[in-house]
């Protein structure tokens, strides 16, 4: 199977994991890699130096590509966008923001740069600031979101620019991979399935939430503060909307999510810990290896594109 981003990235499988804060280190990267997708270290808001080494060991454990994702909001992006090309880092996507006082810099080093973009107008622009591909990812997914769904996002974005697109939010499996190839993506992007991999070093009682988790158990919370972010629904997410709704100020919302990501992947706080994941949680039901879950997605694809083909057939 190869599309265009296959080609580009010398990759086997058009499926990359999502960069995804404290969950995308280098066992779920290297694992993701070594199976034919694209893994991708979540640098998120570590120092640079905890980035290096994060590459480091991904090597370690892969000679395959694997990715940097870089979070913009984070005042370090400029130190981690150097630690990436010194290490030779091939490809490199962002996230929640604009990439492009950085992409000189890359693309005089040889990285390819796919930044993820929430609107048309902005997958336009890095295309102009010269993005080898964008990331259209819709509002179904887990994190920092924008406002439009995946399926009304990627045709519009995939008419407006000629690079390649990559779809992401809203799919788990070899289905939500053929119906993001009808749309015109080129390859898919995916947090929530692989947040469960048995390769994943997410605390289990992440995992089981996300495995029990039911189509409507995400909620939105940040939306006053310009960064909303889709989790699943805990003490913390109401605690914050409640805040959210008497008008809380920045600071004591910032107050209470300080650290909450991290304790919720790490020490498995599912209470009072951020628990990001997309509205596809509902449809993630087992843990698997990335490759068993890579596999299993390609060769369901296959299967439903095979019997569309030939009831279109005539
Ligand atoms: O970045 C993400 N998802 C994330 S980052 C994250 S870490 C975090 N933690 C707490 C608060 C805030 C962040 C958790 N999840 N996805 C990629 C993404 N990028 N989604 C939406 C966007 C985006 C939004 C606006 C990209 C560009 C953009 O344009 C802004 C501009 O500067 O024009």
């Amino acid at each position: 199977m190869k599309s265009r981003i296959t080609e580009l990235l010398g990759i086997e499988y058009p499926v990359f994991q999502g960069g995804m804060a404290w969950v995308a280190e280098h066992h779920l990267a290297a694992a993701v890699s070594e199976a034919g997708g694209l893994g991708i270290i979540g640098a998120a808001s570590a120092p640079a130096q905890v980035v290096r080494e994060e590459i480091r060991k991904a090597r370690e454990l892969t000679d395959k590509p694997v990715g940097v994702n870089i979070m913009l909001m984070n005042p370090n992006a400029p130190e981690v966008a150097r630690v990436v090309i010194e290490e030779g880092v091939k490809v490199v996507t962002t996230g929640a923001g604009n990439p492009v006082k950085f992409m000189k810099e890359f693309k005089e080093a040889g990285v390819k740069v796919i930044p993820v973009v929430a609107s048309v107008a902005m997958a336009r622009m890095m295309e102009r600031g010269g993005a080898d591909a964008v990331i259209a990812e819709g509002m179904e997914s887990g994190g920092h979101i924008g406002s439009i769904t995946t399926m009304a996002l990627l045709p519009q974005v995939v008419d407006a620019v000629k690079i390649p697109v990559i779809a992401a939010g809203g799919i788990g499996d070899g289905r939500g991979l053929a119906a993001a190839f009808m749309l015109g993506a080129e390859a898919v992007q995916m947090g929530t399935r692989f947040v469960v991999a048995q390769e994943s070093i997410v605390h289990t009682n992440y995992k089981e939430k996300v495995l029990k988790a039911k189509d409507i158990d995400s909620e939105i919370t940040g939306t006053s503060t310009g960064h909303p972010i889709r989790q699943i629904r805990n003490q913390m997410s109401r605690e914050y909307l409640r805040l959210e709704k008497e008008g809380a100020g920045l600071e004591e919302l910032e107050k209470l999510t300080l650290g909450s990501l991290r304790r919720a992947v790490m020490d498995g706080d599912v209470v009072s810990g951020t628990l990001m994941a997309g509205q596809i949680a509902g449809l993630v039901k087992k843990k698997q290896s990335c490759r068993e879950m890579i596999e299993e997605i390609m060769d369901e694809a296959q299967g439903v594109l095979k019997k569309e083909c030939e009831r279109w057939a005539r």
